[in-house]
């Protein structure tokens, strides 16, 4: 049978994925014209867990920026449909936006607002940058606006609609919002002239976009047409946003006023070579172009390197549609949060979410994944390995190489021996574990880790069950030997698995470890050694005291009663 020597995963964790400096990791600022959705909770804890993870691993100390995008047409009408001003809409729809990040456990060091006076000085320092080195002139724009995806788009993306009143308008093919035709005096970026230093880039790094197919999209965007981009508005129609720095009849464009929060958080323009470009930026798709194509524009043409990284998502639709106001079916995270508590929510959301593709939404899917990955088979094999009944003692027990020789030096004839090659199966499976994680993470594939995790789980579960500890007895001293080793096994599965859980179920996982008397110091990725008394080297763990919580690690969760009379209908 094939097994991989368990003695190579400390050295393999170090080599793969071992400290590295420490890099800013973003989510978008997200509008504060409306609060936060499901869709802007993936984002965050996507870019959380990468942060967690990174950290976990023993990276240098890194930072993980988030905040809101605050100027723009989009957000002033918003204010006066609203009936208040936009720094009071913001004040207000940017602190829901941190209560809900805050509490969804997203450990952000930093929350910007575009509002904030470092942030202008900034914006107005990068702009001048432009300036001086010749990347904007002044001239005519006339093209179609769309007011809430805050740019001009193409005929090729547009199509003709009747609107409520029955007239033919115009409308943007993907988002279907009405657009209107604007003709000013625009500041305009030479983008045209970074089609071929924006290819260079991406040819020199090939990993630079995940996943594969968005680095592919943005290749092929590039082999279109590039035409320069319009970056300010006339300030007469556009009051709330930053002026730019020499002309105040112009209000600087939106979308380079927010990009340019990547910087303001690192201290641009004093201390932010420490960071840059040790950027990693999570993005929906939807806001692709401007981070992959605009934005590596705008800072080579300011005289800075592009982001080291872009990691893109796909969107949540809700019963198959797209979540909107309008449908009425945005989905609230702070609800979801009472609903399936927050490590549930967070769990669901990273387990199913695959960044390549839409995942779709609906209440009974995250009752049945959750009831049946963290209540029963995590919680369930906790609850069943901890039990007095088969541990009366309560500490981590010894593990009896007689009873789990090592493979390689099996010859068949131990008398003790009681272990399948199921078992040798599963103790390869969770050695290998964390290697397979990392990369994952790595790879910006946090569902496929998680994936993982619950396969191991489930092959534990089934180690447990074949072996039946309960039917054993303790006073019989061979079959207590190889009893106290099904619980070693069992619990130092456990023990990998809440160590690699904790980027994405924190509370959970610490619960989890504290059970069983993992101390903080001995949570981390780097010195993780699944089972070391299988390769002879002394645990830590064994004979110590289990931690004094025994509750029910998650409680199974209710469907709710909204969805069981849905169901009925059905
Ligand atoms: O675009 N599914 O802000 P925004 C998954 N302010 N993720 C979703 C989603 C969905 N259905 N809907 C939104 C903006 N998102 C700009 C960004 S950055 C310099 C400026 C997530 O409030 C996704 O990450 O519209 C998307 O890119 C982001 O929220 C857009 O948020």
């Amino acid at each position: 049978m094939p097994l991989r020597p368990l003695r190579s995963l400390a050295r393999g964790l170090r080599g793969a994925a071992g400290p590295g400096p420490g890099v800013l990791l973003s989510t978008p600022i997200f509008y504060a014209n409306a609060p936060p959705h499901i869709g802007h909770l993936y984002s965050a804890l996507l870019a959380d867990a990468l942060h967690r993870h990174r950290r976990l691993r023993g990276a240098a100390p890194g930072r993980l920026s988030t905040g809101t995008d605050e100027h723009g047409l989009k957000i002033q009408q918003a204010a006066v449909a609203a009936g208040v001003s936009p720094p009071q809409l913001c004040a207000q729809v940017s602190g829901l936006f941190r209560q809900a990040l805050t509490q969804a456990a997203v450990s952000f060091t930093d929350f910007i607002r575009t509002s904030e006076p470092r942030h202008q000085r900034a914006v107005q320092h990068f702009w001048a940058a432009l300036q001086d080195r010749g990347a904007l002139y002044k001239g005519s724009y006339e093209g179609w606006y769309c007011t809430p995806e805050e740019c001009f788009l193409p005929e090729s993306q547009l199509a003709d609609r009747r609107d409520t009143q029955g007239r033919m308008c115009k409308v943007s093919l993907e988002t279907g919002h009405q657009v209107h035709w604007t003709k000013e005096e625009n500041y305009m970026f030479r983008l045209s002239e970074f089609q071929e230093p924006l290819q260079k880039w991406l040819r020199d790094n090939p990993r630079v976009i995940s996943p594969v197919p968005f680095y592919q999209q943005v290749l092929h965007w590039l082999e279109e047409d590039l035409p320069d981009l319009s970056v300010s508005r006339e300030r007469s129609r556009l009051q709330w946003g930053i002026p730019v720095p020499s002309d105040p009849t112009q209000t600087i464009y939106v979308w380079v006023d927010a990009l340019v929060n990547y910087l303001s958080v690192v201290g641009y323009p004093e201390t932010h070579s420490e960071w840059w470009p040790a950027a990693h930026h999570v993005v929906g798709k939807d806001i692709l172009k401007f981070h992959a194509v605009y934005w590596p524009a705008l800072l080579m043409a300011a005289g800075l390197a592009p982001p080291e990284r872009i990691c893109v998502h796909s969107h949540w639709t809700v019963h198959g549609q797209k979540m909107s106001k309008s449908l009425g079916n945005v989905i609230d995270p702070v609800s979801c949060f009472g609903k399936y508590t927050v490590d549930g929510f967070r769990y669901f959301l990273l387990r199913q979410g695959v960044p390549e593709r839409d995942c779709d939404y609906y209440d009974e899917k995250v009752v049945k994944l959750v009831n049946s990955e963290l209540a029963d088979a995590l919680g369930g094999l906790l609850n069943r390995s901890t039990a007095l009944s088969i541990n009366p003692s309560n500490t981590y027990p010894c593990f009896s190489e007689s009873c789990f020789p090592k493979i390689s030096d099996y010859d068949g004839t131990q008398a003790l021996s009681r272990a399948s090659s199921e078992d040798y199966e599963l103790v390869a499976s969770v050695a290998s574990l964390p290697l397979q994680v990392a990369s994952h993470f790595e790879g910006f594939q946090i569902y496929k880790a998680l994936e993982c995790i619950a396969l191991c789980v489930r092959e534990t579960n089934g180690f447990f069950q074949r072996h039946k500890p309960w039917k054993l007895d303790r006073k019989d001293p061979a079959e207590k030997l190889w009893l106290d080793t099904i619980i070693h096994i069992t619990l130092e599965c456990l023990r990998v698995y809440g160590t690699l859980l904790q980027p994405v179920i924190p509370n959970i996982a610490d619960k989890l470890l504290s059970r069983l008397s993992v101390e903080p110091e001995e949570r981390s990725l780097l010195n993780l050694t699944f089972l070391p008394r299988y390769n002879g080297k002394p645990c830590p763990f064994e004979g110590r005291q289990l931690g004094p919580d025994t509750g029910i690690l998650f409680h199974r969760l209710e469907k709710s009663r909204q969805s069981q009379m849905e169901n009925k209908r059905l």
